[in-house]
């Protein structure tokens, strides 16, 4: 089985982003290890502190946090990063090629549950001259990579560098990454959804249409039946997706009113849009193609709605696209 470092030497990418994915990838590895001992390395629970979005951090989010912007400082090609857990954008320095933008552990609240949770990165050119939040402020097509390490049974990594998509899977013996599908495609169609149904009240009409024509299994317009999972980690839900097929959605709610919007663009919106097209699939907002979006500010939210192709455009159908 072809080596992560294999693959990166054949994909013909230049040295700094090769080196750049190396780098994230050993120290998903360390990220991997932390996570695994729990509460024998006393990381559970609360580290006390709130993040820029208001929400309570896990010792963990601070942790890997700190672990991947240590692994990208010593990289030497990254200029700056931006994560969920920092307020602003962190400047490295005024060298390398590279803006990094990542969740360090999405699906926190999974932690002490001892359920799935993974990090999501995305990788994008930096400009020339002073680095602040604007420079990040790129559509996502511009991402030259991305990615995500998926902590369950197996460690997993879904990378794209814009030439499908490839899986691997952390060999816990060799400490290698060993690509276990080398060209991911999602199918086009699906009876599976994701979706938090707890917030069925507060959604718009179109997404409250949708889902229950879908809940109406045989009998109703869709004549066929639906699954539902939902893992409360983007990453898992996405995994899934890729690896069978599904429609994940995030859509807008009016829950919170100050709070449109769950999904960050940045660092899982965008990341995971261009995995999911790359594989085939389709990620919208309901209304705009994730990856054409024009970022506004760095912590932004999205609505999402991606996956199987087809089932994409059913959805938007119901919101009149
Ligand atoms: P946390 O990292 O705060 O747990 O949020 C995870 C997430 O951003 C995304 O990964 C999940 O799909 C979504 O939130 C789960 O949201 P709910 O907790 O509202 O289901």
């Amino acid at each position: 089985m072809q080596t992560l470092s294999q693959y990166l030497n054949q994909a013909q990418l230049s040295p700094a982003l090769a080196a750049l994915l190396t780098t994230l990838a050993n120290s998903s590895k360390d990220i991997s290890q932390a996570v695994r001992k729990g509460a024998l390395a006393g990381v559970l629970g609360v580290a006390g502190t709130e993040n820029v979005q208001g929400e309570s951090q896990k010792k963990l989010d601070v942790i890997t946090n700190d672990m991947l912007k240590d692994a990208l400082a010593a990289d030497g090609h990254v200029r700056a990063l931006a994560s969920e857990e920092e307020d602003e954008v962190v400047v490295l320095g005024d060298k390398g090629e590279f803006l990094v933008c990542f969740d360090p552990l999405d699906g926190s609240s999974n932690i002490d549950i001892n359920s799935l949770v993974g990090t999501i990165f995305s990788v994008l050119p930096a400009p020339v001259g002073e680095i602040s939040e604007q420079s990040f402020l790129q559509p996502g097509r511009n991402q030259v990579a991305a990615g995500y390490v998926l902590y369950g049974p197996s460690t997993m990594l879904a990378l794209t560098t814009g030439k499908g998509v490839q899986l691997f899977t952390l060999d816990p013996v060799s400490g290698e990454y060993l690509l276990t599908v080398a060209e991911v495609q999602i199918p086009k169609d699906t009876a599976e959804f994701a979706i938090n149904m707890s917030n069925q009240r507060f959604w718009e009409a179109a997404m409250q249409n949708y889902i229950a024509d879908l809940i109406q299994g045989k009998a109703g317009p869709r004549g066929k039946s639906f699954n539902m999972r939902w893992i409360a980690a983007m990453v898992g839900d996405v995994h899934r997706v890729l690896s069978r097929g599904g429609l994940f959605t995030y859509p807008t709610d009016t829950k919170d009113p100050k709070k449109p919007f769950k999904l960050r663009l940045m660092y899982e919106a965008n990341p995971m849009a261009l995995l999911v097209e790359q594989a085939g699939g389709k990620a919208s907002t309901g209304y705009d193609t994730i990856l054409d979006i024009q970022p506004e500010q760095i912590h932004q939210r999205v609505a999402v709605i991606l996956g199987s192709a087809n089932e994409v455009d059913v959805c938007l159908e119901y919101h009149g696209r």
